[in-house]
């Protein structure tokens, strides 16, 4: 009795020991807060991930940029310090045409347009992350962008002297073009920099001035919907190789469902991000003609530039996105 125990108890141990040798793990960084709608769904990914791929595949999310910031995660993802991750492809515009795209004014504006841009873009940021040992596993855009300022703004003229958070090489240009003064700070050092006073104004979405209660600084958003920046999560793709079919299966499952689930996220949580800004005395004003064509104009010729430096690719990219 005593005997068949304790061989039970090995076999037991052995059972467990090929089962820990089978688990991978990995780290995901992200550079958002857990209020936000991007981390939300983040979270039910990672709980996907683990149950398609029966606990064999384990990831941990770092959120709210403390494991890298922003700027650093795409670099940790290809040098594989860092097997997965979620990067603002905008970002990294000064690397490659390719990542500003989604970050111009005014070419793709609301959800079914930015979404038809994305599938322009992606065989293009696919085969471009390839080549830097990286793979696109999904994208989700951030709700539209519009402006944060205490000021009177009913043209872009009024812009001038504002001291403008850019988030991006695109944000930071058009700060430039409008005679702002633009100061590069990520969202998690945001609140950081209107409550010092770096800064008071900025142009992104409702989702962010709700997740750094920019409305305790900032009193008015102008609703301009000037573009929808994406979040892509990429993913080495050595540790993705090293990973059994299966388990690469179940990890692509889930990313596909966490882009069907993100976009309609974005979509919703935009409503109640907007409700919780003017429940915090947040005013949504809709910006006039004038601004609006001042923004577009510049858009325009954001555009012009980009299709300079994008060559080919970026023609045709354009030419994909208008015919759908
Ligand atoms: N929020 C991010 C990027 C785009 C957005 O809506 C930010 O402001 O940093």
């Amino acid at each position: 009795m005593f005997k068949k125990l304790s061989l039970l108890t090995g076999s037991l141990a052995l059972a467990f020991s090929a089962a820990a040798q089978a688990q991978t793990k990995w780290d995901l960084p992200s550079a958002y807060p857990a209020s936000n709608f991007h981390v939300e769904n983040l979270t039910t990914f990672v709980k996907d991930v683990d149950t398609l791929s029966e606990g064999k595949l384990k990831i941990t999310l770092h959120n709210n940029a403390s494991l890298y910031k922003a700027p650093e995660i795409k670099r940790a993802v290809q040098g594989n310090q860092a097997q997965i991750g979620e990067i603002l492809l905008t970002n990294f515009a000064n690397e490659d045409p390719i990542y500003e795209l989604d970050g111009l004014p005014f070419l793709a504006t609301g959800y079914d347009a930015s979404f038809k841009l994305y599938q322009a873009q992606k065989p293009f940021l696919e085969k471009k992350l390839n080549a830097h040992g990286m793979t696109l596993l999904y994208a989700v855009a951030w709700p539209p962008q519009g402006v944060f300022a205490n000021k009177d703004i009913k043209q872009i003229s009024d812009m001038k002297g504002l001291k403008w958070r850019a988030y991006s090489p695109v944000t930071a240009k058009i700060a430039e073009l409008v005679g702002a003064q633009p100061v590069t700070v990520q969202q998690a050092e945001l609140a950081q920099a209107l409550a010092t006073g770096v800064i008071d104004s900025y142009m992104s979405s409702a989702s962010t001035g709700y997740d750094t209660k920019t409305y305790e600084y900032i009193k008015k958003f102008y609703d301009t919907q000037a573009w929808l920046p994406k979040n892509a999560v990429i993913v080495n793709k050595k540790a993705f190789e090293a990973l059994d079919p299966a388990t690469q299966e179940a990890l692509k499952k889930a990313g596909a469902q966490a882009e069907e689930r993100g976009w309609k996220l974005s979509q919703e949580k935009n409503k109640w991000y907007q409700e919780e800004l003017a429940k915090n005395g947040m005013e949504t004003i809709k910006p006039t003609v004038e601004l609006k064509e001042g923004l577009s104009v510049i858009g325009k010729r954001m555009l012009d530039d980009w299709l300079k430096k994008a060559g080919a690719d970026g023609q045709a990219m354009i030419d994909a996105y208008k015919k759908q």
